[in-house]
């Protein structure tokens, strides 16, 4: 029996809105679009092997991976919530070259600009793996009236004002930090509404789980490779056995080691020496969310949310989760510089 009294996501953002006074309601107002555009998005992943939506659009997106037909419709649907809101003066895209600047007068002035991987590890949509949406917000840095500029895009991820993601899997969910905590929201088709189900998540200060494609070993460093085997070697005196999962998908592996701890790596290999995710809209958003939920993101060397962007695409390793895991790596990884 569903509980009638437990908050959509609309009754919370409200709520959390009216605690802050001069809140202008446009970050309430940006989630809905958000939750609006993931709800369009989940029925569509969720018939994907019924109807031709699957396979390939036939087109490669600026990361030079070929871009399926779900990745094209998600990142419309993303972007027409984002256009026709009230909150947002722009946005960049895993999908797009460069930012898109709305440039009418209603999104200039707007205070937030938005960054979204629009259907991460979308490589696994035939094989109907977890898959999902991964977003940042920030506030704009140009002037308020005026078009927004690609400066409002390159701040470190520090600047979030809040970031989130939806992972369409056994249940459809939106989880989403802000700096007064980390909220989970289940959909509920019978209401079509985003429910709180995991409020205020803590990421676990220790896990069991270690998540990292173990068929790169070869190419990761030799501190990579020290800690991995220090992981696989565990045992009960020194808190393990650990168990490895990798799904392959980002939102997936990552929303696990926030519910259930444990470590998420994605490590330099020599195939890609800049390591493989996307600082602006799937590492930055993770970090915030994770930090905020009381573990750690670091690139190896710094804090993921410190890094200064210099291009909206550069990537950068990453290891996160438990923050325990993430010191005792940081131990390993961090010698090597
Ligand atoms: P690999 C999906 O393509 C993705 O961007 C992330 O969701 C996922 O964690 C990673 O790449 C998987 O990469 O090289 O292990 O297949």
């Amino acid at each position: 029996m569903i509980n009638r009294n437990i908050l959509t996501l609309d009754e919370f953002t409200i709520r959390q809105y009216r605690k802050i006074p001069n809140a202008s309601g446009e970050l309430s107002a940006l989630l809905r679009d958000i939750s609006l555009a993931a709800k369009r998005i989940n029925v569509e992943v969720n018939k994907a092997g019924l109807v031709d939506i699957l396979g390939d659009a036939n087109v490669t997106n600026v990361q030079g991976e070929q871009v399926k037909k779900l990745d094209v419709f998600s990142n419309n649907q993303m972007i027409g919530v984002l256009k026709h809101g009230i909150s947002c003066a722009g946005i960049a895209s895993e999908e797009l070259d460069d930012i898109v600047i709305f440039d009418d007068d209603v999104s200039n002035k707007s205070k937030y600009v938005v960054m979204f991987d629009p259907l991460d590890g979308s490589s696994n949509i035939d094989t109907n793996v977890s898959i999902g949406t991964i977003f940042g917000v920030y506030r704009r840095v140009s002037e308020l009236g005026k078009p927004c500029s690609v400066d409002d895009f390159l701040q470190p991820g520090i600047k979030q004002v809040a970031a989130g993601y939806i992972v369409y899997g056994s249940s459809t969910m939106l989880v989403y930090a802000t700096r007064r905590g980390v909220n989970g929201f289940t959909l509920d088709p019978s209401i079509g509404e985003f429910c709180l189900s995991h409020p205020d998540i803590i990421c676990p200060e220790d896990g069991k789980i270690y998540s990292v494609n173990g068929g790169y070993y070869s190419q990761y460093d030799t501190s990579v490779k020290k800690y991995i085997d220090i992981l696989q070697n565990k045992t009960k005196e020194n808190g393990g056995p650990l168990t490895q999962r990798f799904t392959g998908s980002m939102v997936a592996d990552l929303h696990r080691t926030l519910i259930k701890g444990g470590i998420f790596m994605y490590p330099l290999t020599t195939d890609n020496p800049n390591g493989k995710l996307r600082l602006m809209y799937e590492c930055n958003p993770f970090a915030f969310i994770i930090e905020i939920a009381n573990g750690m993101a670091l690139n190896g060397t710094q804090r993921i949310l410190d890094v200064q962007p210099s291009n909206i695409h550069q990537r950068v390793p990453i290891f996160i989760g438990s923050k325990n895991l993430v010191k005792e790596c940081l131990s390993y990884v961090a010698e090597k510089k």
